[in-house]
């Protein structure tokens, strides 16, 4: 049906629809809140959903922001259920975000351990990088790279058969954004099977006998522990300066890679603020990689700062179409890969276009589950089946580079 001649239409399940009165249903009273996603087909819609975020607050899941905002992209957004009737849009994705973050965590009692098919806060994150490092040392090691702004030590896990030279690496890390916590448990649940595979999978043991993985398990850590202790969804990191009494820059907007240009922000207060100076976030400082974020099942490579492609466009993109393959044969979840400007949104200072202008080749971004029914806040239900597909696309990406080491 037709919900008006401005809008796209809107169909029975509501699924593209932009504006159309009668869909916005009771209870309009809840003063919750509740998550929409918004399909702008008409540069028009663009600008109602521009105007929308400067007369309420909106919070920008995807895109980030609403500069990124253009037609044809999803946007799903956040908002208190008191802005319902300004909402020109319909799908609402999750009811009631409350009931979302209830439901997040399986019924039961919080294991008081460390537990790979939970989302762990950052002390037991903490105490089980320092019981896993110890318990193979032929396998693992750890080295810490620097402290978080506010001063919480940045390990980085080395996973390799110890070796007399130096062996060919990949980095890998997790949990950039904050609120992102299916990347977080992706990390966890490598390490588990890198170290419980050597030995029995061919793969793994050719893997880390040749080549070395760097694993930071979760790079924002200030930003971490504030979504599980304060705020579920914040992204950024949580660094403060004087005259400013906004919180944190985005630290994939940091990296000094067309730093602060596209698809990012200069004022302090904004979800993808650049930070005052490039790789001005202590965080910055590692090099080389896969990174991994949430969500909308993408597997992104350079760039993201430009339009224009890569050198090795069409060899990342064979790659990257190689692991969605192995992704999706587990459980037949799909990925769309290509450039991430043209894929997901022009952003400019990712740690991925970063570390490729370094010269790093082989730099993907993945965007792990869902596509926006749970967004960030996906159930632990789905941490393992999640972890088991990403993994069967991380060791195809590795396999690669293993056998086209340059
Ligand atoms: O916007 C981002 O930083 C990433 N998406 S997210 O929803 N996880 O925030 C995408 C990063 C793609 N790469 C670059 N922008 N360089
Ligand atoms: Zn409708
Ligand atoms: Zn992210």
């Amino acid at each position: 049906m037709e919900c008006s001649l401005k809008f796209a239409p809107c169909n029975v399940n509501h699924n593209y629809c932009v504006y159309c009165p009668e869909c916005v249903i009771p209870p309009f009273f809840s003063t919750r809140e509740k998550v929409f996603r918004l399909k702008p087909v008409l540069d028009e819609h663009v600008t109602v959903i521009k105007d929308l975020a400067k007369s309420i607050e909106v919070d920008f899941w995807r895109p980030e922001s609403p500069e990124l905002l253009t037609i044809d992209i999803d946007v799903d957004i956040r908002v208190s259920a008191i802005y319902l009737d300004m909402l020109y849009t319909i799908l609402v994705l999750i009811e009631d975000l409350q009931t979302a973050v209830e439901a997040q965590a399986d019924s039961g009692p919080t294991p008081r351990t460390h537990s790979y098919t939970k989302y762990n806060s950052w002390d037991k994150i903490q105490s089980w990088i320092a019981s896993v490092s110890s318990s193979n040392p032929n396998l693992i090691s750890r080295q810490v790279i620097g402290n978080t702004y506010e001063g919480r030590p940045m390990n980085v896990l080395k996973l390799g058969k110890k070796s007399s030279s130096t062996k060919p690496a990949i980095f890998l890390d997790c949990g950039i954004h904050a609120r992102e916590w299916i990347s977080t448990a992706f990390c966890q649940w490598f390490v588990k099977e890198a170290l419980s595979t050597y030995g029995s999978d061919s793969q793994m043991t050719s893997l880390l006998d040749q080549m070395d993985v760097f694993v930071l398990p979760v790079f924002n850590i200030d930003g971490y522990d504030y979504t599980h202790k304060s705020n579920r969804m914040w992204r950024k990191t949580r660094s403060r300066r004087s005259g400013s009494s906004c919180i944190g820059a985005d630290p994939n907007r940091n990296f000094d890679a067309g730093w602060c240009s596209l698809g990012a922000s200069s004022n302090p207060c904004s979800d993808t603020f650049c930070g005052y100076t490039p790789e001005s976030e202590i965080e910055s400082i590692m090099k080389a990689y896969i990174t991994i974020h949430s969500y909308s099942q993408l597997l992104l490579f350079p760039y993201s700062y430009t339009y224009e492609l890569a050198a090795d466009h069409s060899e990342l993109l064979k790659v990257a179409e190689g692991a969605s393959a192995a992704l999706r044969s587990l459980y037949g979840t799909r990925y769309t890969s290509g450039p991430g400007a043209a894929t997901i949104y022009p952003a400019a200072g990712g740690s991925d276009d970063w570390a490729y202008d370094l010269g790093v080749k082989y730099s993907y971004t993945f965007e792990l589950r869902d596509t926006g029914r749970y967004g960030f806040l996906l159930p632990e239900s789905q941490i393992k089946p999640t972890c088991e597909e990403t993994m069967l696309a991380v060791k195809y990406i590795a396999a690669y580079v293993q056998k086209n080491l340059y």
